[in-house]
């Protein structure tokens, strides 16, 4: 599957260990996000910057957690003025612990926008629940529910 927008092919798995991001996501704008390791990040580095969706699975303690949709940002978080590219992953459920330490399986599906330089920190916020309505709108389409199943989370 290729995404019109994106030349990357779909579906592209990573998975990393779930390390300490800048504390943010969760305090300043409400989406907590899981940072995955730099390691991993070597993977991505022909990926695209922008921001994706798809499936992702939280093993915690040698335990396989369950599929869930997620959105994924991938590049420098310019809003706050970090150079550095990271890959965090939003899981679309609500969870009340961290996921320090755990291992993240993801399998990005689509491409939704590039990284954007918003004006300020609320249209930010709103973007990103943009961008959660539009994964959700798509992982609901027929031809896109075999990807929960994917062996890949076997
Ligand atoms: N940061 C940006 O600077 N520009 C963006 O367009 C942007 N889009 C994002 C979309 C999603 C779905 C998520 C989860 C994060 C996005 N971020 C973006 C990253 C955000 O700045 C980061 O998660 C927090 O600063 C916490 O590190
Ligand atoms: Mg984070």
């Amino acid at each position: 599957m290729q995404n019109s927008f994106c030349n990357q092919k779909f579906p592209l798995y990573f998975s990393g260990e779930v390390v300490h991001g800048y504390g943010r996501g969760s305090t300043q704008l409400g989406y907590p996000t899981a940072n995955i390791d730099t390691v991993s990040l070597k993977e991505l580095k022909e990926v695209p910057k922008g921001v994706y969706f798809g499936y992702c699975r939280l093993n915690e303690q040698g335990e396989k957690g369950d599929v869930e949709p997620m959105v994924m940002s991938l590049g420098e978080n310019r809003m706050f003025g970090n150079t550095e590219t990271t890959a965090e992953v939003h899981v679309l459920r609500q969870y009340d612990h961290n996921f320090y330490g755990a291992h993240l399986q993801v399998s990005v599906i689509g491409y939704i926008r590039k990284m954007q330089m918003f004006r300020s920190v609320d249209e930010l916020i709103e973007a990103i629940g943009n961008d959660i309505r539009v994964a959700r709108a798509e992982l609901e389409k027929p031809e896109l529910s075999a990807f929960r199943e994917d062996p890949y989370f076997k």
